[in-house]
């Protein structure tokens, strides 16, 4: 068929027809051909059969309709003090939050409707991480334990909550909110490297003990909640806990809290707070270098397996331990 979608128009040489370059685009994958159709085609032995066809109809109206994401019920929230939060919080990021964090943002803001007076729809941004680093999001009704929310992170799946914090405490809040995690976690998901970071806290925190959990948790909070790193000589945010509270990112930054180099060992066991603001953060070289820090912690956590996620099947393989 000659049919060829409006986007290949965009594309430079004219002359390449149009192929899909994501799964996603597999949905524009539908056109028929007249052959063997029994609307079209007099020799199909169903042509002459009225309730045959109709049958067929209505079948093929659900395969037309499918299409290939993963359904996330749509969320009204009340817009109310989402525009203040927003609005804030983007006049300190571009001196605050760390490069990936800003070039993100941007990108969310042209694709997924980013913006003081919108919310974004969980399927949009889900989709959007998808196909940035294969990370997506699933609605959680609220704090889940450390284990599950761990867990989750193995398989690129980010426990996402929906509902936004209380008006009267725009600037920062205990628990996590969609402003945490739309400007907070989501555009740091959307980078490959700190992507494949939470993954590996995620990998490590299959089947430990209660005590390797908490060191997890620990270890995610002061990185993936509440971690800086440097930039060019500057330090920069790029915990999400930093990144969604207004009054907790200019007092990191300040020179009130303390510093520390990362080194998962010490983060791990360090004492934090969940109602105001950390005492200490920790500083990491860049996310590589956490990355491999990470890796050599994890492989000091006692397990009689190991576990390797095998991204064809969406499953963990558990592979024992020589
Ligand atoms: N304190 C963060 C905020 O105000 O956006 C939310 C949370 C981060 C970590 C746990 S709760
Ligand atoms: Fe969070």
């Amino acid at each position: 068929l000659k049919k060829v979608a409006d986007d290949v128009r965009t594309i430079a040489e004219e002359n390449v027809p149009w192929f899909p370059r994501k799964i996603w685009d597999l949905d524009k994958c539908n056109h028929l051909i007249t052959k063997y159709d029994p609307d079209l085609d007099h020799e199909h032995p169903g042509y002459n059969d009225p309730e045959y066809r109709k049958r067929r109809t209505a079948i093929s109206e659900l395969a037309f309709s499918y299409k290939h994401i993963y359904d996330v019920m749509l969320v009204t929230m009340m817009l109310l003090d989402r525009k203040e939060v927003y609005r804030t919080l983007s006049s300190i990021y571009p001196t605050h939050a760390c490069r990936q964090h800003l070039e993100n943002l941007q990108e969310l803001e042209k694709q997924c409707g980013y913006g003081e007076s919108s919310i974004p729809q969980l399927r949009d941004v889900s989709n959007f991480l998808r196909e940035r680093t294969g990370f997506q999001l699933r609605p959680v009704a609220g704090l889940l334990s450390a284990r599950d929310f761990l867990a989750s992170l193995a398989f690129r799946v980010f426990q996402c909550t929906q509902y936004i914090r209380h008006s009267s405490t725009p600037m920062h809040s205990p628990e996590p909110d969609c402003c945490h995690e739309l400007l907070g976690h989501v555009p740091m998901l959307a980078d490959k490297e700190f992507a494949q970071f939470s993954q590996e806290i995620g990998l490590a925190s299959l089947g430990a003990s209660d005590e390797d959990i908490e060191k997890l948790s620990t270890l995610y909070w002061f990185t993936v909640e509440f971690g800086l790193c440097k930039q060019n000589g500057a330090i920069k945010a790029f915990g999400a806990g930093l990144l969604s509270s207004y009054g907790e990112l200019v007092y990191a930054l300040s020179n009130e809290p303390e510093y520390r180099p990362f080194t998962p060992e010490e983060c791990a066991v360090q004492p934090y707070q969940d109602q105001t603001y950390q005492p200490v953060y920790f500083v990491s070289e860049s996310f590589e270098d956490a990355k491999m820090k990470l890796r050599q912690y994890s492989a000091t956590i006692r397990k009689a397996f190991s576990v390797r996620y095998d991204p064809f099947t969406c499953t963990v393989e558990v592979l024992d331990q020589p």
